[in-house]
């Protein structure tokens, strides 16, 4: 069985641009540009034809009417663009769970567990392809590796319409001339102070003497140089996963004193909660960020007996890990304090008005309170007075 994973990366070409041409045919072979047609509008994006003039994503408008006078201006039609969007997430789902979505028209999808059903990476990326395409009429570019790194790397080379994989035999050769920039945490300073040491490209951070390069990057350069060889274990992370409610505060004194620290745990938890009733979500798992100085962050989680959306369920729970926590500290002190509730099934429907428990009701009344007249208008009596 192979065991390394198999990572797509999928971005559509051109996207709204794309829609349009798709929805309006006499568009199609036209330079299409959309955006903002205001005075200070910017472009959003346009369409290969249009790109052939020099127009680009996020160019002013009035830029691009220079460029290319006789192109086709719309504004952004975004609801269609949500439209298509689901259509192409539902193909993803076709061929893998493990969907995390970055934007409306892009997705990392780990297809390591398809390969039984749907054969080979490049099989599932030309069926991705292939799916689409029949379904909303759009075509996209799909990257194949073992990492996000790589994968997303791989699109942008086989743009536009593309299906390039990038593996252990050609990576050296595609990354090695890549400008360092195009690492993704390097930003302009982190460039600047890489090509004022002579490291210009990926291939020369690669080869460079750990002991070196840390003189120039500092503790970022053994990731650096991962990233270089090209490594990248990050997880593609669904968003049924990924998703939570987080409130947190740090302090501008360490606390160190357990009341005190209770009392704000609470005000987290109110926070929270009152977030998850808004959407309309119940949680599972329940989870606290406890920072002490000078950086140090740990996270405590629990998960429920049922998922709950009530305060007092929430908070009797971060308080117990609140407590354990303190207990095995020989000197507490925190700097910053964090809760979140997580692990909501998405199937959990808003709960019933009329059923709800007597601690229920007293969660919406305050929220309906806090909504009208501002946020900490109702607050349990045990919070903190700030
Ligand atoms: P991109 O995927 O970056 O661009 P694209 O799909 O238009 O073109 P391609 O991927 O083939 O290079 O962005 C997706 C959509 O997001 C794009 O169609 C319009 C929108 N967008 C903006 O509104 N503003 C921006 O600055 C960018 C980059 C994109
Ligand atoms: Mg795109």
């Amino acid at each position: 069985m192979d065991t390394t994973r198999a990572i797509l990366h999928v971005d559509m070409d051109a996207f709204f641009a794309s829609v349009e041409q798709g929805d309006d045919p006499s568009l199609i072979g036209k330079p299409v540009i959309v955006g903002g047609l205001g005075r200070r509008g910017v472009v959003a994006t346009c369409s290969y034809e249009a790109r052939r003039f020099g127009v680009r994503s996020a160019m002013p408008t009035a830029q691009a009417r220079q460029l290319c006078p006789d192109a086709v201006y719309l504004t952004p039609r975004m609801s269609r663009y949500a439209e298509v969007s689901a259509q192409v997430f539902a193909v993803f789902g076709e061929i893998t769970p493990e969907v995390e979505g970055l934007s409306l028209d892009e997705a990392f999808l780990d297809v390591s567990g398809s390969r039984k059903l749907f054969g080979t990476p490049r099989e599932m990326a030309l069926r991705v392809k292939q799916r689409i395409l029949e379904v909303t009429g759009l075509r996209c570019s799909v990257g194949i590796s073992h990492n996000k790194w790589l994968a997303k790397l791989a699109t942008e080379l086989g743009k536009p319409d593309g299906c390039f994989e990038i593996d252990h035999g050609n990576r050296e050769r595609l990354l090695d001339p890549l400008p360092v920039g195009r690492l993704w945490t390097v930003g302009k300073v982190g460039q600047a102070k890489l090509e004022g040491a002579g490291y210009r490209t990926v291939g020369d951070l690669r080869r460079a003497e750990l002991d070196t390069l840390a003189r120039v990057i500092g503790n970022q350069a053994a990731h650096l140089q991962a990233l270089a060889r090209g490594e990248d274990l990050r997880p593609v992370v669904a968003r049924r996963e990924e998703r939570s409610i987080s409130a947190e505060t740090t302090f501008d004194i360490d606390l160190q004193a357990l009341p005190e620290v209770r009392a704000w745990l609470l005000k987290l938890c109110e926070r929270v909660t009152e977030r998850v009733r808004r959407a309309g979500l119940k949680g599972r798992v329940v989870t606290i960020k406890l920072r002490t100085p000078p950086f140090h962050t740990e996270t405590r989680q629990c998960t429920l007996g049922i998922e709950s959306d009530a305060t007092d369920i929430i908070h009797a729970s971060a308080v117990r890990l609140l407590e354990t926590w303190w207990r095995e500290q020989s000197r507490p002190r925190l700097r910053l304090l964090g809760v979140s509730a997580s692990g909501f099934d998405a199937d959990t429907a808003p709960g019933d008005l009329f059923a709800a428990a007597a601690d229920g009701r007293k969660d919406r009344v305050t929220d309906t309170l806090n909504q009208r007249f501002g946020s900490g208008t109702v607050r349990r009596a045990r919070s903190l007075d700030t």
